[in-house]
């Protein structure tokens, strides 16, 4: 048990005891250790072993023998024995802002509401407002709350593919230059997270009013959640919800940091703020002891009065960042244009849309200085493989192009099928003739956890092989990550000196985070890819970079931040 596990089971005491009526003050107290608890710098179970429970604030007698039976068991009999007798159908109703325990208990014994759907038809009904000490303006708080919650509890979370594109033409929809001067994604889109709950925005306004007017009615809203006097909520189409937070200059930087979270990573920050004798919220921060409010222009004006150094969004997730800050050692995280060229890229010849002169040329008006054409070898019949034969006339065909074109160096490669039983599509004899060879998993991906770690460590022990493409093969909605023993396979990828891919196609982005840091700590090389199958393709490299930088990555990290000499060099390409 941790701390957090250990003050949620406090918490939900008190709630239920809550939900009983019963006494006040001992309510407050279980609530007061559950915060302490929460807030504690050390691990419970130290203090537990050094018998120090009791030195937690608001920690006495009764509830340090609870707590201990809480580390022990998991649980504590007083918890289980109240819990039995509490219908569990009226927490959900509890889920619903400004309806606590003591109103859930009411409505549930005067009208019989036990989940959010009978709450939202008491309220409709206004059976509600005849409840003593409610009234209609309640019934109606009630109402626009319980609808957001069940339209929250119903969704999904998105792949940030999919959320990004919509962040952004809403806010370009929305900045007008009149009431809405600037618009900021934040939230977990800002941090680059690979799967997002809904759009956070906050938008720079000395007309709160008309923001908020102009953005529950802009195109394609469904439904409108909530319209206050500076933030609004609503779902927009394709079901996904946005929230937005409008604010005068002068907070900005507060607001924004704020509302881009994490929350573990504002909880630490406010921790520190404490010990300086600050209070930091969206405003900013304020001065414990002479009560003023220091609000914040920007973030780094906001991270600087708390005697850090500017996080990055993506690093903004209590992995370690804030000590770093304190010391001033963030890392140069590696940036898009630190990218010098693509190594797996597809063309017409198998299953891309454009010819690979379009590619090239695509790749070069972004400034790269090499892609590699990997096309997909002779088993991906769907994708259109290339037979022995064909492979041939690839490698021909870009000799050809190379000598034609300008200021851009096609290198010929492969996207090598790893068979089922871990051979590759291609002989030896092949696979030499080509600069680049990509090898990955495509066929046979419901193996077992042996044989498909087996599979893969034969490919990567290839002496042709390369780069290993989307290592994991999930794609959002579609596959799970494939079962294989990760640490195994980065091992030899380190023996043997492989290089794993980043996939930035916005449904695969594989490795994801925690597995790209798992291979930058292990000194394991990556390589940004897009696996392009079209021109336009090469702009998801943005993902895969925000990928990287959650995962701590600086340029020298990543293989084809090698300018063209360089990569050559390193692949022994002449
Ligand atoms: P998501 O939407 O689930 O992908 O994740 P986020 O991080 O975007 O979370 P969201 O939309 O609930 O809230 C946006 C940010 O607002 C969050 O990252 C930090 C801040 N925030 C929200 N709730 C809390 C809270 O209870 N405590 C603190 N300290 N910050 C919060
Ligand atoms: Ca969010
Ligand atoms: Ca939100």
């Amino acid at each position: 048990m941790n701390n957090s596990e250990v003050a949620n089971i406090l918490y939900e005491m008190a709630e239920m005891l809550e939900f009983k009526g019963e006494n006040v003050f001992k309510i407050k107290a279980y609530k007061k250790a559950a915060k302490n608890i929460e807030e504690l710098e050390e691990d419970i179970n130290i203090l537990r072993k050094k018998d120090e429970l009791g030195t937690i604030p608001g920690v006495g007698k009764a509830i340090e023998s609870k707590i201990k039976e809480i580390i022990d068991t998991g649980t504590f009999k007083a918890y289980e024995e109240i819990k039995r007798t509490i219908p569990q159908e009226i927490k959900k109703i509890t889920s619903v802002p400004g309806i606590g325990p003591k109103t859930a208990y009411i409505l549930y014994t005067e009208l019989g509401v036990k989940d959010l759907k009978g709450l939202i038809k008491a309220a409709e009904e206004h059976r509600i407002r005849r409840i003593s000490g409610m009234g209609v303006k309640t019934e109606k708080n009630i109402l626009i709350a319980a609808k957001r919650q069940l339209a929250e509890d119903n969704m999904e979370r998105f792949p940030l593919g999919i959320a990004l594109p919509l962040a952004e033409e809403i806010s370009r929809q929305l900045v007008d230059g009149i009431y809405i001067k600037e618009i900021h994604i934040a939230g977990s889109i800002r941090r680059w997270k690979d799967s997002v709950g809904d759009i956070d925005l906050i938008a720079r306004s000395q007309e709160p009013h008309k923001a908020i007017d102009a953005f529950i009615n802009m195109n394609n809203v469904q439904q409108v959640l909530e319209k206050g006097n500076c933030k609004g909520s609503v779902i927009y189409k394709g079901n996904i919800q946005v929230d937005i937070r409008i604010v005068k200059d002068d907070a900005f930087g507060s607001m924004l940091q704020h509302f881009t979270g994490s929350k573990e990573h504002n909880i630490k920050l406010r921790k520190l703020a404490l010990a300086k004798g600050l209070h930091l919220s969206e405003y900013g921060l304020k001065n414990s002891v002479t009560g003023k409010q220091k609000p914040c222009a920007t973030e780094k004006e906001q991270y600087e009065l708390l005697g850090l150094e500017f996080i990055p969004p993506e690093l903004r997730e209590d992995r370690g960042e804030i000590e770093a800050a304190i010391e001033g050692k963030i890392p140069k995280l590696i940036e898009v244009n630190d990218i010098k060229g693509d190594l797996h890229v597809h063309s017409k010849w198998t299953d891309g849309i454009n010819t690979i002169e379009e590619m090239a040329y695509a790749a070069r008006s972004l400034g790269y200085e090499y892609i590699a054409i990997t096309d997909h070898s002779v088993s991906s019949r769907i994708a259109n493989g290339l037979s022995e034969k064909r492979l041939l006339e690839h490698i021909e065909e870009i000799e050809k192009i190379n000598q034609n074109i300008e200021g851009i160096r096609i290198l010929s490669g492969t996207e090598c099928d790893i068979l089922s039983n871990g051979e590759l599509d291609y002989r030896d004899e092949l696979l030499e003739l080509l600069d680049i060879v990509v090898v990955g998993v495509h066929g046979s991906v419901d193996q077992d956890k042996t044989k498909m770690t087996q599979r893969i460590l034969n490919a990567l022990e290839n002496e042709h092989v390369h780069i290993l493409a989307h290592p994991t093969g999930r794609k959002f909605g579609k596959r799970l990550p494939f079962e294989m023993d990760m640490e195994k396979i980065m091992d030899t990828a380190r023996e043997y000196g492989k290089i794993l891919e980043i996939n930035s196609a916005p449904q695969r982005l594989d490795l994801n985070d925690n597995y790209a840091k798992m291979a930058r700590e292990r000194g394991i090389k990556l390589a940004i890819n897009t696996d392009a199958h079209s021109t336009e393709q090469f702009n998801n490299i943005r993902y895969g970079i925000g990928t990287a930088r959650r995962a701590w990555i600086r340029p020298s990290e990543v293989i084809n931040t090698l300018n063209l000499k360089e990569i050559c060099k390193f692949f022994d390409i002449s």
